[in-house]
């Protein structure tokens, strides 16, 4: 058994999602039986990018937004290396879109592990790219004004060879199966995840 678990207790709420993309992750890395001297994980800058204190494994805590280009860094010096990415959708999806779509027309080998809580929840609950359009957040009293990022459906547009797919965290085998199936895939794999950040996405309901 492989245990990459740190020393340090996650500080997560209770209940948040992020504690099963984290157990999906030392599930799939148990299943594929990784040698660790070959993993590296870059870290975004949010709830889900506090996972860096939680896994013993090298890796780098990134920026906001800007974990993909580091990743992506990694990758062309270590072609050798496999190189995940765990992020929110605030981070991957907004100030480090760009990014996104600049590691999916590459097709270059990474698995890009999206937290999409619909929010940017480390600080304290904005709206985000995929905050459902009409929501009233911390920063949009008056009703998020734009339509959502559709994640999978902007990967398919870019390039088709890249990979992309949507699960939830209702469903941890399927999470499980879609980050062995991003690492075992020789090419750019989104994995967009549906968590639930419990203390702030009773706004999402107004
Ligand atoms: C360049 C930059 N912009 C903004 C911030 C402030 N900031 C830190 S975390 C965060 C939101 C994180 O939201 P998300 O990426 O969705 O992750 P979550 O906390 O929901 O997992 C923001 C705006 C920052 N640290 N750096
Ligand atoms: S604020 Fe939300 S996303 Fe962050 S740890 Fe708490 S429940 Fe999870």
């Amino acid at each position: 058994m492989i245990n990459i678990k740190s020393q340090n207790i996650p500080t997560w709420c209770p209940g948040c999602h992020d504690f099963i993309i984290y157990a999906c992750i030392l599930q799939a890395v148990n299943k594929i039986n990784i040698d660790l001297k070959k993993l590296v994980i870059v870290y975004d800058i949010g709830c889900s990018g506090n996972m860096a204190d939680f896994l013993k494994v090298f890796g780098v805590h990134s920026l906001h937004g800007r974990s993909i280009p580091t990743a992506v860094g990694i990758k062309l010096a270590r072609p050798d290396l496999t190189v995940l990415v765990v992020g929110g959708e605030g981070g991957i999806y907004g100030e480090g879109m760009s990014h996104l779509i600049a590691g999916a027309r590459l097709n270059i080998d990474l698995t890009v592990l999206v937290a999409n809580n619909q929010l940017y929840s480390l600080t304290t609950g904005q709206t985000s790219p995929t905050t459902p359009k009409g929501s009233k957040t911390k920063s949009t009293p008056k009703g998020a004004p734009s339509i959502e990022v559709e994640p999978v459906g902007l990967i398919n547009t870019i390039n088709m060879e890249a990979q992309a797919v949507h699960v939830t965290c209702l469903k941890p085998m399927e999470v499980t199966e879609a980050i062995v199936n991003g690492i075992e895939n020789k090419g750019f794999n989104l994995v967009d995840i549906d968590q639930l950040c419990v203390t702030y996405s009773k706004q999402l309901q107004s």
